[in-house]
């Protein structure tokens, strides 16, 4: 029987890896999608058509109850939220709402109307924010750092709640960093090699960065989303760290990023106190033994060089793109 499947946060970075992997997999994919006033499908463009959308808002249960309805679905893998950390100082109301309420939305939805769907919770490493200890693993007592740090928590614990109130499949995946060409620009991995690429393109002359001497354990997107999958296909719910175990510092990402492309870049990273975090989380450091041993996940498929270049060279290509367009404007 094909399985049946609805992802909130389609459109981000993990949703749309995730749907390839579905899809691969031959489930059927639903995928709840907000209004918005122009189509956001860059990272979905060419799946567009082999999935079936919902339209609906996390922030907004009755959709949601509609969207479990008329996808009946085996697997809810809850992706979507206000995700971008400097956002939830200047936001923290709605961060708040979409990130931590709308956990209960999602989690009231199946409960009402598919109590025995298996349900996947996007939790994350900045629950850990302030060291602890180090590395995390999922015994290490959550301090978050930021309002979206404490949506996250408020979103994990009432994934565990419900498991157990209810007896609901609820797992959730605290996910540490993971980047690739279809993360967002404003956050730091992708905002540098989007500015490597500009600038050897001659498109941007400098990077203005925050704290560079921030540490995490960055993946790739692409082998962090099959843990998502296998977790739910575990026979009981449980929570698990995804890390590689590997920690690198942003001035490390760019060093690297600008030496791909044969510049320094020491000679174009600014330092602008405009990035600078109200409260700072410093080092980011997963143990993933739980993942590895139950899961049989294989953390590091994807190294950080080759992470970081295969970042890089997606940038070129759009960059070129770029490039060639105000050329032809010109002529
Ligand atoms: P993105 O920011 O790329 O994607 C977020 C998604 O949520 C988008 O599809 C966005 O839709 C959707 N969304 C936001 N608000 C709403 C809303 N009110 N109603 C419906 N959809 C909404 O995030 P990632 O893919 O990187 O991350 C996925 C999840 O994993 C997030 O919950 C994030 O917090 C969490 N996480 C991410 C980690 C990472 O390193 N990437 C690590 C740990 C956890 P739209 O396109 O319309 O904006
Ligand atoms: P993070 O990712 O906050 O860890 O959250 P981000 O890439 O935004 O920041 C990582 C570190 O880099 C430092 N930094 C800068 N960050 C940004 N965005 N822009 C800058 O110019 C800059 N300069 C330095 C930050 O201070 C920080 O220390 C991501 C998100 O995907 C969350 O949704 C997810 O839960 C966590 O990862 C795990």
């Amino acid at each position: 029987m094909t399985k049946r499947a609805l992802i909130t946060g389609i459109t981000g970075q993990d949703g749309s890896y995730l749907a390839d992997l579905l899809l691969e997999k031959g489930y059927k994919v639903y995928g709840l999608r907000r209004r918005t006033s122009v189509p956001i499908l860059e990272n979905i463009r060419h799946i567009e058509n082999e999935i079936e959308f919902i339209e609906g808002d996390i922030q907004d249960l009755s959709s949601l109850i509609r969207a479990v309805k008329q996808s009946d679905p085996d697997e809810v893998y809850n992706l979507a939220a206000q995700s971008f950390v400097g956002t939830s100082w200047t936001q923290p109301i709605l961060t708040g709402h979409a990130t931590a309420l709308s956990v209960t939305n999602m989690l009231e939805a199946v409960r009402i109307m598919k109590p025995d769907a298996r349900f996947y919770q996007a939790s994350s490493s900045e629950m850990f924010g302030k060291v602890v200890e180090t590395p995390q693993r999922e015994t290490t007592p959550f301090y978050p750092r930021s309002p979206y740090g404490v949506a996250k928590v408020y979103g994990h614990w009432m994934t565990v709640n419900y498991r157990e109130s209810y007896n609901m499949f609820g797992s959730s995946g605290i996910l540490f960093n993971h980047e690739s060409p279809r993360r967002g620009v404003e956050f730091v991995t992708r905002k540098i090699t989007d500015a490597v690429a500009r600038i050897k393109l001659g498109l941007q002359s400098e990077l203005r960065l925050g704290n560079l001497e921030a540490m995490r354990d960055w993946g790739y997107a692409k082998d962090y989303v099959e843990c998502m999958w296998l977790m739910l296909q575990q026979d009981k719910p449980d929570d698990y760290v995804i890390a590689t175990g590997e920690v690198h510092s942003v001035r490390e990402f760019c060093e690297i990023a600008f030496k791909y492309v044969d510049l320094d870049y020491r000679d174009y990273v600014v330092t602008d106190p405009a990035f600078f975090r109200a409260a700072e989380v410093d080092l980011l450091q997963g143990d993933p033994t739980k993942a590895i041993n139950q899961l049989g996940w294989t953390p590091q498929k994807t190294s950080f060089v080759k992470l970081v270049q295969l970042m890089v060279e997606s940038d070129l290509k759009k960059a070129e793109i770029t490039r060639s367009e105000i050329y032809s404007l010109r002529k």
